[in-house]
């Protein structure tokens, strides 16, 4: 049976790198679109799947996971033989790759996610957002950003010279920042997240995500 991938129809978050990793290992899916304003997220059947009643999620022929990071190394995993090698196997390649996804779920994200529900979600409900709270944020993502700067002055991509899940998961929040207007990626102060940033943002398989959607491709 085809792995099935549950999401919104929404290119942002957890989601988007879960849609960006299937697409970068041409995996077979079928999308299985999870509408959140009637709680579908919260009924008995998605929640024996993921009992944090939260999406993303996928369903491999009865193998049920969540959380994003993990679903990314386990389609790496699972199809092995196709698409782009997202953590690498030698060990200290590998390791190299999780010391850097390691930064990002635990200094990065989490700054990073705050200013989005001020700058974001706060605004598509039509709240107020709290501007001290998102300024905080965003210095706390600027700090990170500096030493990134060095990082990337050293090679192409966070992790050496080829792309793998620890510049994916950055695709995870911060686009959708940069399309409320806040460039944190491409300052010129820092010409080597700039040059990343850029090319993680044309890269093609994010491009085709972006303007197509979520879609099946079975
Ligand atoms: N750490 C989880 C976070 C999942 C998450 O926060 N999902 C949000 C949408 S982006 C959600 O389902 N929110 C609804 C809820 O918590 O009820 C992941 O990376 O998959």
């Amino acid at each position: 049976m085809v792995l099935k991938f549950y999401a919104p129809q929404f290119v942002g978050g957890g989601i988007a790198i879960v849609a960006l990793a299937l697409a970068e290992k041409q995996a077979a899916f079928e999308f299985v679109p999870i509408n959140m304003a009637v709680k579908e997220h919260k009924t008995a059947e998605y929640m024996a799947m993921n009992p944090f009643g939260q999406v993303p999620a996928i369903n491999d022929d009865g193998f049920a996971m969540y959380e994003s990071r993990a679903i990314c190394r386990y389609l790496d995993e699972r199809f092995a033989d196709q698409g782009a090698t997202l953590v690498p196997k030698a060990m200290k390649e590998r390791a190299v790759v999780e010391q850097a996804i390691s930064v990002e779920s635990m200094t990065f994200s989490p700054p990073l996610s705050k200013v989005v529900g001020e700058l974001v979600v706060k605004v598509r409900r039509g709240l107020t957002p709290d501007q001290a709270l998102a300024d905080e944020g965003l210095k706390e993502i600027s700090d990170k950003l500096d030493v990134y700067e060095v990082i990337l002055a050293k090679h192409n991509y966070l992790a050496g010279d080829n792309f793998t899940l620890a510049d994916l998961v950055h695709y995870a929040y911060a686009p959708m920042l940069a399309e409320k207007g806040v460039d944190i990626m491409t300052v010129k102060e820092r010409p080597n997240v700039a040059r990343w940033w850029n090319e993680l943002m044309s890269r093609p398989t994010w491009v085709k995500l972006k303007a197509e959607g979520m879609k099946s491709t079975v």
